[in-house]
């Protein structure tokens, strides 16, 4: 395991806050301290799993991570174009308050050229079906950490077909715990836990839509 994620997983924030700026003056790239930091959150969450650590450990590892990110997105954001590719709604699922993740993709998709609407956490299927709509956005992306998002982005990709959308509009799935088998479960056309992957995938979708 890396310095990096080492620190974070022991919720050594000093640590974290100097071996981050090391790497940005060494010119290591933003998108590998991002990784390393996510493998510290998900040994945060092993721990949790495990009862050696607790809600308020979750919560600090949260504010950590967002602090870290606070000083890396702004070099994820250099290579922006002006001109959008194509829109995208952006949302995390219902009953699910994760936004780390989701904010990083969001990042890296305005990043990349996509007009990104992003509607937050724990969004019902009626909004993001209204946001489709009043955009005419041609991909959706979700996010979703907990194992009852599954069923609320299930939800949404039925309220998508129900308004009779789902012809134009791409779904793209992604987060912590979401595998290939809950991609197809939710009747997702692409799922991935790595936001580069993910903005790749969009940049297909964008391309088929045209
Ligand atoms: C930090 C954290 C929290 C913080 C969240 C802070 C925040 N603002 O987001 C807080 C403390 C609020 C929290 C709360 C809870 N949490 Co929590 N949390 C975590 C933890 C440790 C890290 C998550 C994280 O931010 N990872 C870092 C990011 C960068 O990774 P990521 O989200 O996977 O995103 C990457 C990719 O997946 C991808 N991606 C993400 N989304 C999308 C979307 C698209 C479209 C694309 C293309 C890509 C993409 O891009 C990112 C970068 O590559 C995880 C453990 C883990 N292993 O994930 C538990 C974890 C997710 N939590 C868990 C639980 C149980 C909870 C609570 C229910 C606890 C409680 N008793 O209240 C609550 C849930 C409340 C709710 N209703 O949502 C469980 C879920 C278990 C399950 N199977 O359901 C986990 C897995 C811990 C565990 N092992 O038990 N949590």
């Amino acid at each position: 395991m890396s310095k990096l994620a080492d620190a974070l997983a022991n919720l050594d924030e000093d640590e974290v806050r100097r071996l981050v700026r090391e790497k940005i003056d060494a010119g290591v790239d933003p998108m590998a301290i991002v990784v390393e930091c996510r493998k510290g959150m998900d040994i945060v969450g092993e721990r949790y799993k495990s009862k050696d650590y607790f809600l308020s450990e979750l919560i600090i590892s949260g504010e950590m991570f967002k602090e870290a990110m606070a000083v890396v997105e702004p070099m994820l954001k250099a290579g922006m174009q002006s001109e959008p590719i194509s829109k995208m709604v952006l949302a995390t699922a219902k009953g699910d308050i994760h936004n780390i993740g989701k904010d990083i993709v969001g990042t890296l998709l305005t990043a990349a050229g996509f007009e990104v609407h992003d509607l937050g956490i724990d969004v019902a299927p009626g909004i993001i079906v209204e946001k489709l709509v009043e955009t005419g956005a041609p991909i959706l992306g979700m996010s979703g950490l907990l194992t009852p998002s599954f069923e609320s982005m299930k939800e949404t990709v039925e309220a998508v077909e129900a308004a009779g959308l789902r012809g134009r509009v791409k779904v793209i799935v992604g987060g912590g715990i979401v595998t290939e088998r809950v991609g197809k479960y939710v009747g997702a056309d692409a799922f991935t836990n790595d936001a580069s992957e993910g903005v790749d995938i969009c940049r297909r979708f964008a391309k088929e839509a045209k």
